[in-house]
């Protein structure tokens, strides 16, 4: 499958992962985009953004409860556990867009989280910040400050998290080889971290059951599933 660039893949020191909701996917986690995708079934305008919260707080918490107890429920695929199980050879980054926490449940420890995490709470005002430990008692539950806490995670025209999106360019502007798995590259701005990598020179690997807007940039683009592939490329760089 790699035959072609296999030996720049054994050669390479530090690989980045770029992750997406699809390597969760083959975990039981529904995707947001695509036939099944969360977004086909919910308007994100109703209930990934700051405004649609204020709109109706407790149908928000409703549907991140939901979705907090069926990842909790999953669990890593193969494709989280050979990503983790490289580390073993090479040094090993995994930029992810999901909130999901699979890749560290996994045993990968060099996690960037650019949406934030389901797992963790924040508040609305202060600067209260911290992890769920149990089901809530009221919806939405309240700091004590009196305000509304909030899922720990990164809705629509909200910025990403400074330090950890700064240590995502530089991850990726410093990369041998990127690995893009499972994501469609529909929202910015970490669809910009392949372009970082690919300015750096670094080998572009694709992995995604369906083409993206940077499938034609990439070294090799593979349409197949997250478990099923990366076991077998991440045994190609490790031999
Ligand atoms: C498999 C597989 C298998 C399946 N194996 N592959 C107009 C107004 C306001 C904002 C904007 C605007 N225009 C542009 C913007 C910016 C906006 C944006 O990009 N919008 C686009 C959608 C147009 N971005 C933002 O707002 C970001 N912030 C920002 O830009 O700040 C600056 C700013 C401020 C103010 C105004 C404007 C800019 C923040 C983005 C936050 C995204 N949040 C979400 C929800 C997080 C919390 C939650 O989970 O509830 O993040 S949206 C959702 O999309 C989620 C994901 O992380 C993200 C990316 O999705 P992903 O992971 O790529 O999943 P899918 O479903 O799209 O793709 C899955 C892929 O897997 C597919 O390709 C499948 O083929 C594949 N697949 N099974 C391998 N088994
Ligand atoms: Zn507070």
């Amino acid at each position: 499958m790699f035959e072609k660039i296999s030996n720049q893949l054994k050669k390479a020191e530090k690989i980045v992962f770029v992750t997406g909701a699809g390597i969760s996917q083959e975990s039981g986690i529904p995707t947001f985009r695509g036939k099944d995708g969360l977004w086909r079934k919910y308007d994100p305008m109703k209930l990934a953004t700051i405004d649609a919260f204020y709109e109706d707080p407790k149908l928000v918490w409703e549907w991140y409860e939901e979705r907090r107890k069926n990842i909790l429920a999953a669990n890593p695929n193969p494709g989280h556990t050979a990503i983790a199980e490289l580390e073993k050879y090479k040094q090993v980054s995994v930029l992810t867009q999901n909130i999901d926490g699979l890749h560290q449940r996994a045993g990968s420890t060099r996690v960037y989280e650019l949406h934030g995490s389901i797992i963790t709470i924040k508040c609305t005002v202060c600067d209260f910040k911290d992890k769920i430990v149990s089901s809530f008692s009221q919806l939405p539950p309240l700091c004590k400050c009196g305000n509304m806490l909030r899922p720990d995670v990164v809705w629509f025209g909200e910025s990403l998290p400074q330090d950890v999106w700064k240590s995502a360019i530089e991850q990726a502007s410093s990369c041998d080889v990127m690995v893009v798995v499972g994501t469609s590259l529909a929202v910015s701005p970490a669809n910009l971290l392949p372009v970082y990598a690919k300015q750096n020179g670094a080998t572009m690997i694709e992995v995604n059951i369906e083409q993206t807007p940077m499938s034609s940039s990439m070294d090799i683009s593979l349409r197949s599933s997250a478990a099923s592939t990366l076991p077998v490329l991440v045994s190609t760089i490790s031999e």
